[in-house]
């Protein structure tokens, strides 16, 4: 793509009252009255942008988010939530995810808010030809940018550093499920997959294999070996991931809790006691993130599991979810006691529900917990909310680089902020089995990438409710390509994995897991050079077309360079509607051993326009762009059995000549952050049709290609060729 550049500017609008240690580059300062586009006023303490949008801006972004990929025509709050229901009526969820981007009358803008608190965003609700910003706490930075789509994502993640990159084994697929509760049910995850012959490369703990929800402790009768379980499924090639919650359960003689204690680690009332809070454990302390010494501390405590033969966590609750307050019990226990024997008309009986529903995640708790900065102030958190859960998870993955310096840490959590992107990656909670979450999933990940969250992924299957077997189907199809790729659900609900549905569902979705291994080269290749180039890896057709119909399609996606998916997500859809910007060649994939007969059978350039397509059930629909090319290696039952890949297979669209740099590394060392890094190799393919002549050239430091498939337009028929070579050889073909 295209290197255009693109400009910044800083406004600041109040300093913030602790850093939030998003930005890494230092832009002067402009006034505020110069900001070119809107208006930016101080409104007592909140600031409010109102900006024009004209009858066809689109606006892009804000990452984890329900709607669709153009947020236009609702509002939204950034305000970390835990909220289990993504219903479209839905302000804010666990994200506080403050970059967009916006076209409007042929050209591209864009902004970020660098705030620790609430933003209310209205995106022509109110009034469709206005979107308004408003930063709660009037504090912080904003950035206002100007360039291409391209440029301007690249500008605003050179901004907040390079975003994190888990180890190679993070790209396999994963298993979780809360109810997998002792080693019996994870070996009984392990043999399954053995049985059925389905690639895994890790299982997940969910809360109950803590001792009564305590964090970094492990119930001795439900895993009496953690060291022994770990080791056996490490030999596997499969990794064991433990849950950390925010809060520390409050029970004398727990070391953690005494610790926190003794550090003054936890979040205080504001009176100073530690505040008391209730979540899994019953009550609990918060521990004090924005502290630096209390997230050093905290961090600390990973090494005990990794000690164990743990090597990743995902850290949940971090919002931080409170079901009650001690005090907000109290007043609403008070309450209702008083209620007894009076005659509740409508307004009182609703008013006695809502004592009860408002208990949890309650404004009033946010105003009265505190935290302790350094110089020993107290602050409210309510003004930096948006902190929290970046806090805990930086201060995890800054715990876990120190206990393996030099190797990336594998780390996902469920609270965000900008912040947060160069050091973890997410998940983005507790959805539901719903065709419409499906699409969801598809429509949030390019903002999540925008962001910097580039490693991110849904449940797939869904979290809550019961998922059926063509939905578990459809899900795994596009989770092929999400970076995280994890089966999750949740207690209670109907079983999901892979052979929980019927014999060919479970073929179908070996065939995409297996699919998703044998994409893994170039998948791995893209996200790695999606991070090292500050792009997007999933992105609206817009990031490179910007014709009217680009810019309104809402169910398709670039994928890396050369790519555009289709997914199918709608329930008995046996086929789909698909805008095509410029002619591209339509490979209706099946299954890996079928790849080629695939191409070769029934892959077709489609001209540029609308197209209907065939998706049987057991079909992924991919595009490839004109002149460029793709590859496969043989798939493996783990990531790491998949290291070198002897042999790789390549299909293409080449009109003229196509070339693929196909980056790789260690998978595990940071050595890749370097500028020139050692560690890295590039493959490089060039396949060039000239005339009737298709020239190939394999620059490669372990790769042997294998097969070459290449469609040529030309004939508008298929030109299929299939070429054996070698390392360093170059092979005309007539
Ligand atoms: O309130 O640990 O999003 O993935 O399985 C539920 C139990 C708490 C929420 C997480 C979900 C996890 C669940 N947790």
């Amino acid at each position: 793509m295209k290197n255009e550049s693109a400009s910044v500017k800083r406004f600041h609008l109040g300093a913030p009252p602790v850093p939030t240690e998003t930005v890494v580059e230092h832009i002067p300062e402009q006034p505020i009255a110069e900001m070119p586009l809107g208006t930016l006023t101080r409104e007592a303490g909140p600031i409010c942008w109102r900006i024009p949008l004209g009858a066809d801006a689109v606006v892009y972004g804000l990452g984890q988010r329900v709607r669709g990929m153009n947020k236009r025509g609702f509002r939204y709050r950034s305000f970390c939530s835990d909220d289990p229901s993504h219903t479209p009526d839905k302000e804010a969820l666990y994200g506080a995810h403050d970059f967009w981007v916006v076209w409007d009358a042929g050209k591209w803008y864009g902004a970020f808010v660098d705030t620790p608190g609430a933003i209310q965003y209205d995106v022509g609700f109110e009034v469709r030809d206005r979107m308004t910003v408003v930063v709660t706490h009037g504090c912080g930075d904003l950035y206002y940018f100007e360039g291409s789509f391209e440029g301007i994502v690249r500008r605003y993640r050179q901004l907040i550093g390079k975003a994190y990159a888990p180890p190679k084994w993070a790209f396999g697929y994963q298993q979780s499920r809360w109810g997998y509760v002792n080693e019996a049910d994870i070996r009984a995850v392990q043999s399954g997959f053995d049985a059925h012959d389905i690639p895994l490369d890790a299982i997940y703990m969910d809360i109950d294999y803590m001792e009564r929800y305590k964090d970094f402790t492990v119930d001795a009768h439900r895993f009496p070996d953690l060291p022994g379980l770990a080791g056996a499924l490490k030999a596997e090639g499969i990794r064991l991931i433990p849950i950390i919650d925010a809060g520390v359960k409050i029970e004398p003689g727990y070391s953690i809790y005494e610790e926190g204690l003794e550090r003054q680690a936890f979040c205080t009332d504001a009176s100073g006691k530690p505040f008391v809070a209730a979540v899994w454990p019953g009550r609990v302390h918060f521990p004090d993130f924005l502290n630096p010494e209390a997230a050093e501390w905290f961090g600390d405590q990973y090494a005990w599991l990794m000690d164990q033969g743990i090597e990743g966590f995902w850290n949940d609750m971090n919002e931080p979810a409170i079901f009650y307050s001690e005090s907000g019990l109290e007043t609403a226990l008070e309450y209702l006691c008083r209620q007894r024997g009076e005659n509740l008309d409508i307004h009182g009986f609703f008013k006695l529900k809502d004592t009860i529903l408002g208990l949890a995640n309650s404004p009033e708790d946010y105003q009265a917990l505190h935290h302790r900065l350094p110089n020993g102030t107290r602050i409210s958190h309510e003004a930096v909310h948006n902190l929290y859960g970046y806090k805990m998870s930086r201060a995890a993955a800054e715990g876990i680089l120190r206990k393996n310096p030099g190797m990336r840490p594998f780390l996902i959590t469920r609270a965000s902020h900008a912040g947060l992107a160069k050091h973890t990656g997410i998940w983005t909670g507790d959805n539901q089995s719903l065709w419409e979450h499906l699409l969801l999933n598809i429509q949030m990940m390019p903002a999540l990438g925008m962001m910097g969250f580039l490693y991110a992924g849904a449940d797939v299957g869904g979290f809550g409710g019961h998922a059926s077997a063509e939905l578990m189907v459809r899900w795994m199809q596009f989770a092929v390509f999400t970076p995280l790729f994890r089966n999750h659900s949740a207690l209670g609900t109907r079983p999901q994995e892979p052979w929980a549905f019927d014999a060919l569902s479970l073929a179908q979705m070996r065939s995409a897991i297996r699919l998703r291994y044998a994409f893994l080269p170039y998948l791995y290749s893209a996200f790695m050079q999606s991070v090292l180039k500050d792009a997007l890896l999933m992105a609206p057709l817009s990031y490179a077309y910007t014709d009217a119909a680009s810019l309104r399609i809402e169910d398709q996606l670039l994928f890396g360079e050369d790519v555009m998916l289709a997914p199918v997500y709608v329930q008995n859809a046996r086929g789909r509607a698909v805008y095509l910007p410029e002619p591209m060649a339509f490979f209706p994939m099946t299954d890996y051993e079928h790849l080629e007969a695939d191409f070769m059978d029934k892959a077709r350039i489609l001209d540029a326009g609308h197209h209907y397509i065939e998706v049987p059930e057991d079909t992924i629909p991919l595009f490839i762009r004109p002149d460029h090319i793709i590859c496969f290696a043989p798939p493996a039952n783990r990531t790491a059995a998949m290291a070198s890949p002897e042999a790789l297979t390549v299909f293409g669209y080449v009109r003229t000549q196509a070339t693929h740099a196909l980056y790789d590394d260690d998978g595990v060392s940071l050595a890749y952050q370097d500028s020139d890094s050692e560690g890295a190799h590039h493959t490089v393919i060039h396949v060039a049709l000239e005339g009737e002549a298709l020239s190939l050239s394999v620059d490669t430091y372990n790769a042997r290609l294998q097969t070459v498939c290449v469609l040529n337009i030309e004939d508008s028929g298929k030109i299929t060729t299939c070429i054996q070579s070698h390392p360093r050889t170059q092979v005309h073909m007539v």
